[in-house]
């Protein structure tokens, strides 16, 4: 690993975000107009804004087309388990508490396999920016309904249309207690990249909701037309309203829907809670950890 620079000045003629990429693993498996690659690209450009030591930057993914994001970045990353990105990346953060954990994964591994886990870790303040994209639909697997699905949109398991109700998920988190929570499209790239940019420097549990549709399982289901025009309409149809009521949330199939910033606050992380309870009941019996990882030892 090597710091911003030195991997900038390394990669002089490559694509802008090569020295953010494993690039012997490219070509990628994602489909044309999958906006997950526009993603990547905004997550890159922010870590690059921030000026962050890489080396102390971390990326833990679940499985699914989603769960790629970690293999692609040239940082440490772990390719967990389905559902299990966020128990993952808890015991990376309070173990190695230096680092800047980042969890990038897929609506179905954080919400419906690992929907108990995000609830969790956002009740508890983990100090983790986590990333969903959301597709509305398991990607990966064949386009199976998921928790996120639009009420009436069609998917390969609800072939006349969804009847469950999907997740506010915006809400969802705030309502657990999230400190910064927004919702931007893969295509508000200059906005989305600004949120990365932002929520990487800010601690606690960070979330940002990323809308970019499965232009191939999701579209053709759905009859929708092209990748691109399917990204176009999301795009079009975001009414952008910081701070908004996080009720006010709901997705609708193909209506016009709310996008921004909507929580931005501060409370003591997980850590720093018990760092603070430990101190009190034990006094100097209680060694914390140092922010640089490891223990004090006398
Ligand atoms: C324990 C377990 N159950 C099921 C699967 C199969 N599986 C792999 S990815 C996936 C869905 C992923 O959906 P999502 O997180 O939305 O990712 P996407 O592909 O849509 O980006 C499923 C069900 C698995 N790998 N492991
Ligand atoms: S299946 Fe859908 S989510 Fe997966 S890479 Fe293709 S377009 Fe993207
Ligand atoms: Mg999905």
């Amino acid at each position: 690993m090597s710091t911003t620079a030195e991997r900038v000045e390394s990669a002089q003629g490559e694509h802008p975000i090569a020295p953010y990429l494993r690039m012997d693993r490219i070509p990628h498996i994602w489909c044309p107009t999958c906006g997950l690659g526009t993603v990547v690209k905004c997550y890159a450009t922010a870590l690059e804004e921030t000026g962050l030591d890489l080396d102390k930057v971390s990326i833990v993914s679940g499985i699914g087309c989603t769960g790629r994001v970690a293999g692609y970045m040239k940082l440490d990353a772990f390719h967990s388990t389905h559902g299990r990105a966020i128990p993952f990346a808890t015991g990376l953060k309070l173990g190695r508490p230096e680092l800047n954990v980042t969890v990038f994964s897929g609506d179905g591994d954080l919400l419906g396999i690992g929907g108990n886990h995000f609830i969790h870790a956002a009740r508890r303040n983990i100090d983790l920016l986590v990333v969903l994209v959301n597709n509305f639909i398991y990607g990966m697997t064949g386009g199976q309904n998921a928790p996120t699905t639009p009420m009436t949109a069609k998917s390969s398991t609800m072939p006349f249309g969804n009847f469950e109700r999907p997740f506010n998920i915006p809400h969802l988190a705030a309502s657990c207690g999230a400190t910064y929570v927004a919702r931007w499209t893969c295509l508000h790239v200059r906005r989305l990249t600004k949120a990365f940019a932002e929520a990487l420097g800010r601690k606690g549990f960070r979330f940002i909701e990323v809308i970019a549709p499965c232009s191939t399982l999701y579209a053709r289901l759905n009859r929708l037309g092209s990748g691109l025009d399917l990204l176009r309409f999301y795009h079009d149809s975001a009414e952008v309203r910081h701070g908004a009521d996080t009720r006010e949330l709901d997705m609708g199939f193909q209506e016009k829907f709310i996008c921004g910033k909507f929580v931005d606050s501060e409370r003591p992380t997980f850590t720093e809670a018990m760092n603070e309870h430990y101190s009190k009941i034990l006094g100097d019996r209680y060694v914390p950890m140092t922010p640089e990882g490891g223990w004090i030892h006398e």
